[in-house]
C-alpha cells in the first residue's frame, strides 16, 4: 500500500504548481490594474483580431474572402503558410496603443490599423480601419467581402443588431470584465470625405462550442445565393454567410462536445475595392467621450502615434542615424513590430508527463503572456525563444519583458520545472500534431530567460531613476524565490557523472531509426551529438548555459543584498577554462566538442526485408531506412564542428587570452568550415553529417543551415572580445565587421524579395528557408544593426 501511495503522489508532482508565492498577483492583467494593456492584438494566430489578457476573453477578429476570382473559397482567417500571402505583418506597433499592419493578398492589399483610447473602467475604446488596395497590374478592381466577427469564450453575452440596408449595424454585449459595450459596424467609403460606396451587407448569429471552430461554422454557413447588383455593372452571384439563425434554444450541441455554446456574430460586407471601413470598440463606463475615434479624428490620431513610433524609434536604436536607408529603417521597424504584435495572451493547460505516470496528466490552468517565434506555423510559447525575443523587446518596453517573465516563471511546478513548449487553449492545441503536445518534467531547455534578465539588470545599473528601469530590482525581488528554484532545478536534473558537467535529457531513445538521435530539449534539435546516447554524456553548450545562469544568479542575488556566494562560486567554477578544456575540449578536433558515448560510423540504410521465396517483394511493406552502425561506440569526444563547439566563445566563458579563442575565430572564418556569405552556418561543412538527413523524412535542420539566434551571439561575442585587451582583439574586431553586415544585408536582402524574414537561411544561396513569417529570434537582426548587445 505504502508503496502505491508513494507512487501515486509523485505522479501528481509533475502537474503540480509550485506553492512558492506567484510573481503576477492574480489580477495583474485586469482592466483595473493593467487598463492600458488590457486590449491588445494578442491573437497572434489570426491575421488581425484583438482580445483582452483575461483568460476568458472576447475576442473580436476579421476574416475576408475574394469574390468571383475561381470557383473555391479563399476564405483567409487564421495564418496560414498555405494561404500564400505575399507578405503580411505589422510595420508599426507600440506594444500598447496602436499598430499598422499590411496584408498583400493575391491582387490586393489590406491594411490592418488599430488605435486605442483610454477611458472608463474596462480598458478604454478602441476603433479599427481596414483599407483595400488593388494591386496596380491588376485589370479589373477585386470585389472583396470583410467579415468582422465578435465570439465569446464560455462567458459574455452578445446581441445583434440588424438595420436596415446595412445588415448588422452593430453589436451589444456584456462581459464580467468589460461590462457593457458596443461594438459599431460604419459602412464602406472610399476615402474619408467620400460617400459610402455600394456594398452588400450579410450576418451570421450563431453560437461555437470553442474559438477554434470559427472558420469550420463561416465554411459551413457560406451560400451562393446572393446576388451583387453594382448600380452600373453586372449583376452576379457572390458568396456569402447565410442570414440563417439557428434558435439559441433549439440549437442541437454535437454529442461528442460537451462544451458550453458561446455567442458568435459575423457582419460581411462585400465591396469592390478601393474602399475603407472602421469598426468601433465602444466601452459603456466611458462617459465623457470628447467625439467619437472614427474619420478625420482617426486618421489625426494615427498620424500622431505614427510620428511618436519613428520618433521613439529611432531614439531607441538610431538606425537612421547610424547611416541605414529608408527601406532598411522601414525594414527594422516591421520586423520589431511584428514581435511586438505578436506578443500572445493564452490561458489554458499542458498535457505533461513524468516517469510516475502511466498517462499524461493535464497542468493545472495557467495565463501566458508571451512573443511566438511565427505567426503561422508555431503561434505558442517556446521557452527559449522567448529569452532572445526579450532581448529585442527590452530595449523598446523593459516592463513587456518584466511581465512576459514573470507569466513564465509562474509556471514552474513544484519540481523546479517549466514545460518547454505552451499549448494552452483549445485554439493553440488545435493546430498541434497529437505526439508533439506531451511536455515531460525531464526535459529542459536553454535558461535564456537568463540573458533578458542581464539585460534588465544592465539597464537598470546604467539608470537607477529612469522609468522604464525603476521597477526593476522590485521585480526581481518577487521573481527571486522562484528563480533560484529554476535555477536548481537545472542545476540538481541535468548534471552527468562527472563534477561539474552536465548532460541534456530527453535525447531520441530508438537510435535504430535516426542517423543520429535528436536532442530537442538543447533547442538545436538533430545537430550531432553523441551516436549512442548515455548516462555518461556532457554537454558543452549547456555546460556554457549553466555558467552563465550561475554569473545572472549571482548579479540578481548581488543587487537584493541576498547571500550569493555559492552562485558567484558556481560561476567561477563554471567559466574556469582549465575545467572547461578538460571536460571538452578535443585534440582531435581542435575544437570545444561534446563527449560521450560515440562512434562516427553510421549510417542510414534499406532495412533487409525477408521475402519468402516466389513472392512478389512488392507485396511487402516498403523497407524502411534504419542505421548501420559499422564500427562499435566507445567513450570519446564527439567531434563535431559548429554551433556548440562555438559555445564558449558565445556566452563570452572563454578568456579573451586564451589561445583556444584564435582557433575558434580561425575556424568561424573559414568558408570550407563555418564561414558563409550570410552568417555562420550551424555545421561545419567537413562534418560527416554536414546536411545529412536525420531519417527519410526528416530532413536536415540544424545540420548546416544559417540560424539567426546564434548569429546574434556570435556577433555580440566578437563586439565583446574586440573590446577587451587580448591578443585577438583585432581579429575579433575585423570579423565583428564582417560577420555583422553579412546577416544584416541577408537577412534584409530575403525581406526585400520575398516579403518575409524566415526561421533560417540556405547557406550556400542565403535563401530564406523553413516557417514564415518568423519574426521571433530572427528579428534580432534589429540589435545586430543597431549594435546593441
Ligand atoms: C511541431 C508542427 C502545424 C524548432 O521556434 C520554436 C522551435 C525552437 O525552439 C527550436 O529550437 N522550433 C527549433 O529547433 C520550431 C518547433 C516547432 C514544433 C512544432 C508541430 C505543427 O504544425
Amino acid at each position: 500500500f505504502c508503496a502505491l501511495y508513494m507512487r501515486s503522489s509523485l505522479a501528481k508532482r509533475v502537474a503540480t504548481l509550485h506553492p512558492l508565492p506567484r510573481v503576477l498577483d492574480d489580477n495583474s492583467t485586469s482592466a483595473e490594474v493593467s487598463p492600458e494593456r488590457f486590449w491588445g492584438s494578442y491573437r497572434p494566430q489570426v491575421y488581425f483580431g484583438m482580445k483582452t489578457r483575461s483568460p476568458k476573453s472576447i475576442v473580436t477578429g476579421l476574416m475576408w474572402m475574394r469574390q468571383f476570382s475561381s470557383m473555391d473559397v479563399n476564405l483567409r482567417h487564421t495564418c496560414e503558410q498555405g494561404d500564400n500571402l505575399q507578405g503580411y505583418g505589422w510595420l508599426m506597433h507600440d506594444g500598447l496603443s496602436f499598430g499598422v499592419q499590411e496584408v498583400r493578398d493575391k491582387d490586393f492589399t489590406l491594411t490592418t490599423e488599430f488605435v486605442k483610447r483610454k477611458g472608463g473602467d474596462h480598458g478604454g475604446d478602441w476603433t479599427w480601419r481596414v483599407t483595400a488596395k488593388q494591386h496596380s497590374f491588376s485589370r479589373q478592381a477585386p470585389v472583396i467581402s470583410l467579415m468582422f466577427y465578435a465570439a465569446a469564450d464560455t462567458q459574455g453575452s452578445l446581441r445583434a443588431h440588424v438595420e436596415e440596408k446595412k445588415g448588422l449595424g452593430s453589436i451589444t454585449g456584456f462581459s464580467e470584465e468589460l461590462g457593457h459595450f458596443k461594438i459599431t459596424f460604419r459602412k464602406p467609403v472610399t476615402g474619408e470625405q467620400s460617400n459610402v460606396k455600394y456594398a452588400c451587407y450579410n450576418n451570421l448569429q450563431t453560437v461555437t462550442p470553442g474559438l477554434e471552430r470559427l472558420t469550420d461554422i463561416v465554411k459551413n454557413s457560406l451560400s451562393r445565393r446572393f446576388v451583387y447588383s453594382p448600380p452600373s455593372g453586372e449583376k452576379r452571384h457572390y458568396i456569402a454567410v447565410d442570414t440563417y439563425k439557428p434558435p439559441h434554444q433549439q440549437h442541437q450541441q454535437k454529442p461528442d462536445d460537451p462544451r458550453k455554446e458561446s455567442d458568435f456574430l459575423l457582419h460581411q460586407v462585400t465591396v469592390e475595392t478601393p474602399f475603407q471601413i472602421e469598426v468601433l470598440f465602444e466601452s459603456a463606463s466611458f462617459r465623457s467621450r470628447p467625439n467619437q475615434l472614427v474619420g478625420a479624428t482617426m486618421t489625426e490620431e494615427l498620424e500622431q502615434r505614427k510620428a511618436e513610433f519613428d520618433a521613439r524609434f529611432e531614439r531607441t536604436f538610431g538606425l537612421e542615424r547610424k547611416g541605414f536607408s529608408q527601406a532598411q529603417v522601414r525594414f527594422s521597424k516591421a520586423a520589431l513590430s511584428n514581435m511586438l504584435g505578436g506578443m500572445g495572451y493564452f490561458y489554458g493547460q499542458s498535457v505533461v508527463q513524468s516517469a510516475y505516470n502511466e498517462y499524461p496528466l493535464l497542468y493545472p490552468e495557467g495565463a501566458l503572456f508571451t512573443a511566438v517565434p511565427s505567426r503561422s506555423f508555431f503561434p505558442r510559447g517556446f521557452l527559449w525563444d522567448e529569452g532572445f525575443h526579450q532581448l529585442l523587446l527590452s530595449k523598446w518596453d523593459p516592463q513587456v519583458t518584466r511581465e512576459a517573465t514573470a507569466h513564465w516563471l509562474d509556471l514552474i511546478n513544484v519540481e523546479g520545472w517549466i514545460p518547454r513548449e505552451q499549448i494552452l487553449g483549445d485554439e493553440a492545441r488545435s493546430k498541434v500534431p497529437a505526439e508533439f503536445v506531451v511536455q515531460r518534467n525531464e526535459n529542459a531547455n536553454p535558461p535564456t530567460l537568463f540573458l533578458a534578465l542581464q539585460e534588465l539588470i544592465e539597464q537598470h545599473a546604467a539608470d537607477p531613476d529612469a522609468p522604464a528601469s525603476r521597477p526593476t530590482p522590485a521585480f526581481l525581488r518577487r521573481l527571486f524565490p522562484r528563480l533560484k528554484t529554476w535555477f536548481e532545478w537545472y542545476n540538481t536534473t541535468q548534471t552527468g557523472p562527472v563534477p561539474n558537467s552536465y548532460r541534456w535529457r530527453g535525447r531520441d531513445k530508438d537510435t535504430n531509426l535516426f542517423l543520429n538521435p535528436k536532442t530537442l530539449t538543447s533547442g538545436l534539435d538533430d545537430y550531432p551529438r553523441a551516436s549512442h546516447p548515455s548516462g555518461e554524456e556532457r554537454h558543452v553548450d549547456l555546460h556554457c548555459w549553466m555558467a552563465l545562469a550561475s554569473g545572472i544568479m549571482a548579479s540578481v542575488a548581488r543587487l537584493l543584498g541576498e547571500p550569493h556566494a555559492e552562485y558567484e562560486r558556481t560561476h567561477r567554477v563554471l567559466s574556469d577554462n582549465g575545467l572547461l578544456s578538460e571536460l571538452h575540449w578535443s585534440e582531435q578536433l581542435g575544437a570545444f566538442s561534446d563527449y560521450g558515448n560515440h562512434t562516427q560510423a553510421v549510417s542510414l540504410q534499406q532495412e533487409k526485408v525477408y521475402v519468402p521465396p516466389g513472392q512478389p517483394r512488392h507485396h511487402y511493406a516498403a523497407a524502411r531506412l534504419v542505421r548501420s552502425v559499422r564500427r562499435a561506440p566507445k567513450l570519446q569526444h564527439v567531434n563535431a564542428l559548429g554551433y556548440v563547439s562555438l559555445f564558449p566563445f558565445l556566452l563570452r566563458v572563454l578568456r579573451a587570452d586564451s589561445p583556444k579563442l584564435e582557433h575558434v575565430l580561425r575556424d568561424m572564418r573559414d568558408a570550407d568550415k563555418l564561414w558563409t556569405p550570410y552568417g555562420l552556418r550551424s555545421l561545419s561543412k567537413t562534418d560527416p553529417m554536414y546536411m545529412k538527413r536525420n531519417t527519410e523524412h526528416d530532413a536536415p535542420y540544424w545540420r548546416g543551415p544559417i540560424w539567426i539566434n546564434i548569429n546574434y551571439l556570435a556577433v555580440r561575442a566578437l563586439s565583446h572580445y574586440s573590446g577587451v585587451e587580448g591578443p585577438y582583439r583585432e581579429k575579433a574586431a575585423a570579423l565583428y565587421g564582417e560577420l555583422r553586415t553579412n546577416i544584416v544585408d541577408n537577412v534584409y536582402r530575403q525581406y526585400v524579395e520575398t516579403g518575409y524574414i524566415w526561421e533560417q537561411y540556405n547557406d550556400s544561396t542565403g535563401r530564406g528557408q523553413g516557417s514564415h513569417p518568423f519574426t521571433g529570434w530572427s528579428a534580432l537582426t534589429v540589435l545586430m544593426m543597431a549594435e546593441q548587445y
